[in-house]
């Protein structure tokens, strides 16, 4: 097993990335508990190597799972043997991700203002901070770095302060906790530019800056965007090693000291879902929780994540509704009621555990718990069409109707202090 591994890296490292000719992602529908037993039971079989990018929990909501091309016969032949529904959602994983390549190298090299910085196209990480810093420069007496911590691997935890006074409360928001999400650092970079570009222009935006900070953590966990770039598009966790497991990284959004380790988290190495050996064990994690006790003072709190479509509110690790749950729906319901007066992007909302499922340690619980009551995360375009690989020409349409989202809880934060 270990020479198999070391053989994979080694040939990963000298001929690149792990690459997804024939794969295919599949939408399942399951119509009963007993169908979803099944899928789960598919899910346990490592051997298949599959990857649920929605997992089987509940029958109302899609499953979606990418297989590979050798497991694709089996998976297909156990579908129908138990008569579960499918379809093909994505026909061939490589080809999405060849289009993807072509539209990177085509924004390259990295422009020396953010003027011209291709927002319409996905980049590195080198990219995505050398226009934190070309931002800063431009707008030092608005935007500040701050650096909250270091990555497992060493890089620095960059967060943007828009601030334009001391002592302000703040409103946070992040974007790309799950590495392989990248429309949503994507949005992340539209988000800081836009708020630079309206502050003195647009009066809505300017009186909440007036009176809050904004911070913006673009690359929540740059050693998995990292990895995404350049070994393995697909990969969604940290990249700590798991001592006693040939299986890296720690799901990140159920790492949080809120229902710790509980439903809808893994305690295995190799899940997607693994809550890790302990609460805030990743640094990537631990540096948000020590900045968000040490500024003490943040009003709103905002993680935003991709696909499906929705705008969520706590709890997700317990089904006892957040003691500000009607306020909490109400505006919900307001910030995507904007963002659809934009493209007509349809959303979902309500709590994490009644909308979309059971998921223990996440962010916003934690941040909820913390007093933090303005806490929301989204899970932004598409529903499944393409699913985390939404084209690039996509990026500006999501981040512009989700920006109108994000001002109506600002707003509402506000115009509401507590
Ligand atoms: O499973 C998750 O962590 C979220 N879905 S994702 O596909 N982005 O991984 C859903 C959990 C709900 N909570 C948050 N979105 N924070
Ligand atoms: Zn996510």
């Amino acid at each position: 097993m270990w020479g198999l591994l070391v053989l994979t890296a080694l040939f990963l490292s000298v001929f690149g990335k792990e690459t997804f000719e024939g794969h295919q992602v599949l939408r399942i529908t399951a119509n009963n508990e007993a169908q979803i037993t099944l899928l789960k039971e598919l899910s346990e079989q490592a051997h298949l190597r599959l990857d649920f990018w929605m997992e089987p929990i509940r029958e109302s909501l899609p499953i979606d799972v990418r297989v590979p091309f050798n497991s694709l016969q089996t998976v297909k032949d156990f579908l129908a043997q138990n008569h579960i529904e499918y379809r093909v959602m994505i026909e061939d994983v490589q080809n999405l991700l060849d289009e993807e390549e072509r539209q990177m190298l085509k924004s390259r090299p990295t422009p020396r203002t953010t003027d011209d910085f291709v927002f319409s196209s996905y980049h590195d990480l080198n990219t995505i901070y050398a226009f934190m810093d070309t931002l800063v420069a431009e707008n030092s007496n608005l935007v500040s770095k701050i650096v909250i911590g270091q990555s497992y691997e060493g890089r620095p935890l960059n967060v943007l302060r828009f601030s334009t006074g001391a002592n302000h409360p703040g409103m946070w928001i992040d974007t790309g906790i799950h590495s392989r999400e990248w429309v949503t650092q994507a949005s992340g970079i539209w988000f800081a530019k836009k708020i630079v570009t309206d502050y003195g222009r647009k009066p809505s935006l300017t009186n909440i800056l007036n009176n809050y900070d904004i911070y913006l953590e673009i690359v929540t966990n740059p050693d998995g965007y990292q990895y995404t770039q350049t070994i393995n598009r697909m990969w969604r966790k940290t990249r700590k090693p798991n001592p006693g497991s040939d299986c890296v990284g720690v799901d990140p959004n159920r790492n949080w000291d809120a229902g710790f380790g509980g439903t809808g988290s893994s305690n295995n190495p190799c899940s997607e879902t693994y809550h890790g050996p302990s609460a805030e064990s990743e640094p990537e994690v631990k540096a948000i929780v020590d900045f968000v006790k040490s500024h003490g003072n943040l009003k709103a709190f905002v993680s935003i994540h991709s696909y499906s479509q929705m705008l969520l509110y706590p709890y997700g690790y317990t089904h006892t509704p957040a003691k500000d749950q009607a306020e909490l729906h109400v505006l919900a319901r307001k910030a995507i009621t904007k963002l659809q007066s934009l493209y007509e992007t349809q959303y979902k909302y309500g709590s994490i555990v009644t909308t979309i499922y059971q998921a223990s340690g996440g962010t916003i619980d934690w941040t909820y718990d913390q007093g933090i009551k303005y806490s929301y995360t989204f899970e932004l375009r598409d529903t499944g069409r393409f699913g985390f690989l939404l084209p690039a020409n996509q990026i500006v349409p999501t981040a512009k109707e989700t920006w109108l989202a994000l001002m109506a809880i600002m707003k509402h934060t506000k115009n509401n202090p507590y």
